[in-house]
């Protein structure tokens, strides 16, 4: 008889089948999705078991290759995964890790993993969802190869060719029978290895798109390597804005294993920008983590004031010692506990005094040994909170005048009949005259219609009074039914209990102005309304930017693809020619008859909405202070990187 506890080489085989068949039955439940965000997901997968190695002290570069066909590789440099026998399973540990769901993780126990996060379910997942993947991997003076698809082995671990390197390279494609679309987007995995390299630093990151040349003929490449770390994170967030002190304010520490990093710096605005990541993971919610960071920083602020007589007669709330900064908290928990909607938020309660007595040691020493940059930082506490008082009693003008004036809505606003707000839409329109067609074309049972002047939203430079002040602001919040409330901290909370409609959809030209409007107003969202966004009530509509007609036949298309294929269609149905194909570009909502509007851009069963991400409204947010801010140089770099899209309406 052998041992019970000991699996025999069937049975484990027959375990690793069915843990693979779930994932592959629910892949849902394992990567979050099967759209482009899921597929995305397989490549930080993989790329975190290899930042593990780094995280290990054994990687020091990581390489990301995209093939023509879809297939993708990842490189590194670190220890390669064992290939010896395993003791339990009777096979070689590759093929465990590579098929054995949540065996991925290293057998020594003092690496910081990621799992627990939203990765962390192994290499063996992207294998199952995979219907080709190669492992080759470097070590003991050997490649070593095995091949898979969907999670399966088709070949032996063998040993392949001599090496005198170490490490891992994985490829896969994705079963297409799984996601919707496998196409790997260059800009997404792009980005997220340069923020990869700035929380690690000295980590060297590459990309390769083999799908794209170069006008030289070799292919679109990136390096990402920081030496800076999360102080150059820091910086290149700030890259548009105006610093007010001249290098940003470094911190680390480690304290019972959990090791803290933080970068900070303020700048002459009046937002507040806070990023945090636990093991690389970005906390979108935030967390215990970043809940210590606020302490500390109002703590050693309010203590330096205080010493120092600055605050006189003001008493600054724990948000008006954040104004104009700009940070990046970063930890690394050996086990963390994620909680929240989208478990996006570090719960790990012994974090919290962990940061904030790191952040308070350094910023005490920084605030005493700095004193012209520290009372810069405290007179910019001292303008939040003289401003904070003159927005509270602006806004309070204004929602008092609205229960004054009855309904209070908008004078601009053509409301919907239904007042079910779940039913219920609103199209924010630029321009009056694109509004009137609009109107006449939506259903008015359900949708709204609000004309905007976006290019009076701009609020970059004003005072937050003043945007109070700004009648098309406050329709903004009149027609959504939100309004701006301090809690007891003085902190400032959206009321989104009486929102009026459930889709806030935005209505621009299809050209490049339009497409700045929609960055304006997304940025507001971003920085005034930030919850609708993040609770996924802001759309985009996507108006066609082409008419296609021959004869009596015609189509609308949405691109570049769709519009060859149109003429082709038409024109072989009609007369063959090219010729006799009607091509009119929409540049603006104006251009098209109150129908053609409904049709293409508002019914419900036939438009296209984009849902905005709280990324889309980040970048948004990103790319109108280089727009609109101060620095010159970054914004003509930017304009200069993005004339190809300019030219389209050349
Ligand atoms: C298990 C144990 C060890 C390393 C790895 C897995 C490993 C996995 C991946 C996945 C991608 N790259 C990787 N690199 C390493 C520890 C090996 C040792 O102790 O030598």
């Amino acid at each position: 008889m052998s041992n019970p506890n000991t699996p025999s080489y069937e049975a484990s085989n027959i375990q690793a089948l069915e843990g693979l068949e779930a994932v592959r039955m629910r892949p849902g439940m394992y990567i979050g999705s099967t759209d482009l965000k899921g597929l995305h997901h397989l490549v930080w997968e993989v790329v975190d078991n290899s930042i593990d190695e780094h995280l290990a002290g054994h990687c020091t570069q990581i390489d990301l290759i995209i093939h023509p066909d879809n297939k993708l590789t990842v490189i590194d440099d670190g220890r390669g995964i064992p290939v010896g026998q395993h003791e339990k399973l009777q096979k070689s540990a590759l093929e465990v890790v590579m098929t054995v769901l949540h065996a991925g993780g290293k057998f020594d126990k003092d690496t910081y993993k990621v799992s627990g996060g939203l990765h962390g379910v192994g290499v063996s997942c992207v294998n199952a969802l995979s219907d080709f993947m190669k492992a080759e991997v470097h070590r003991e003076g050997k490649i070593w190869s095995q091949e898979y698809s969907k999670g399966i082995p088709q070949t032996e671990v063998a040993a392949v060719g001599k090496s005198d390197k170490t490490g891992t390279t994985i490829t896969f494609h994705p079963d297409p029978t799984i996601f919707s679309n496998i196409e790997f987007k260059y800009e997404a995995l792009s980005n997220r290895l340069k923020e990869l390299s700035f929380l690690n630093r000295g980590l060297k990151l590459t990309i390769t798109d083999e799908r794209q040349k170069n006008t030289d003929g070799t292919f679109v490449s990136e390096e990402f390597i920081s030496e800076g770390g999360l102080a150059e994170f820091v910086k290149y967030l700030d890259e548009s804005r105006t610093p007010l002190i001249e290098k940003p304010i470094f911190v680390t520490g480690k304290e019972e294993h959990v090791e803290v990093e933080v970068a900070l710096q303020y700048n002459t605005s009046f937002s507040e920008n806070i990023y945090s990541f636990v093991n690389n993971i970005n906390t979108r919610e935030g967390g215990t983590h970043v809940n210590g960071f606020k302490m500390a920083v109002s703590r050693l602020l309010k203590k330096y004031g205080d010493d120092n007589n600055l605050f006189k007669k003001i008493k600054p709330s724990s948000e008006d010692f954040r104004e104009g900064l700009t940070a990046v908290v970063s930890v690394k928990v050996p086990e963390p506990q994620f909680k929240g909607q989208t478990k996006g938020e570090l719960g790990n309660s012994e974090v919290t005094g962990i940061v904030s007595r790191c952040v308070g040691d350094i910023l005490g020493h920084y605030l005493e040994e700095n004193p012209r940059e520290a009372k810069r930082i405290v007179d910019k506490v001292v303008l939040a909170a003289t401003a904070r008082q003159a927005a509270r009693k602006a806004r309070e003008m204004v929602q008092r005048k609205n229960v004054l004036t009855g309904s209070g809505l908008p004078g601009k606003l053509a409301d919907c009949a239904s007042k079910d707000p779940k039913e219920c839409e609103i199209y924010l329109v630029e321009g009056d005259s694109a509004g009137g067609t609009a109107k006449q074309g939506r259903d008015r049972h359900f949708q709204a219609i609000m004309p905007l002047r976006g290019k009076i939203l701009n609020v970059e430079k004003a005072l937050e009074h003043k945007i109070y002040e700004n009648e098309e602001i406050k329709n903004i919040f009149t027609a959504l039914g939100v309004s701006i409330e301090e809690n007891n901290e003085g902190e400032r909370i959206l009321n989104t209990q009486k929102l009026r409609y459930h889709k806030v959809i935005i209505m621009c030209d299809a050209d490049v102005d339009g497409s700045h409007i929609v960055t304006l107003i997304l940025t507001f969202f971003f920085r005034f309304m930030r919850p609708l966004v993040e609770q996924g009530y802001i759309y985009i509509a996507a108006p066609p930017l082409y008419l296609i007609k021959a004869g009596k036949k015609f189509q609308y298309c949405w691109n570049e693809e769709e519009r060859k294929e149109a003429v082709a269609r038409l024109a072989k149905a009609k007369d063959g020619k090219e010729g006799s194909v009607k091509i009119q570009r929409y540049k603006g909502l104006g251009e098209m008859n109150a129908g053609q509007l409904w049709e293409t851009t508002m019914d419900p069963d036939t438009r296209f909405l984009h849902r905005v991400s709280i990324e889309d409204a980040l970048e948004a947010d990103r790319i109108f202070s280089m727009l609109m801010g101060d620095e010159v140089p970054p914004r003509r770099a930017f304009i200069e990187k993005n004339a190809r899209y300019a030219n389209v309406d050349a």
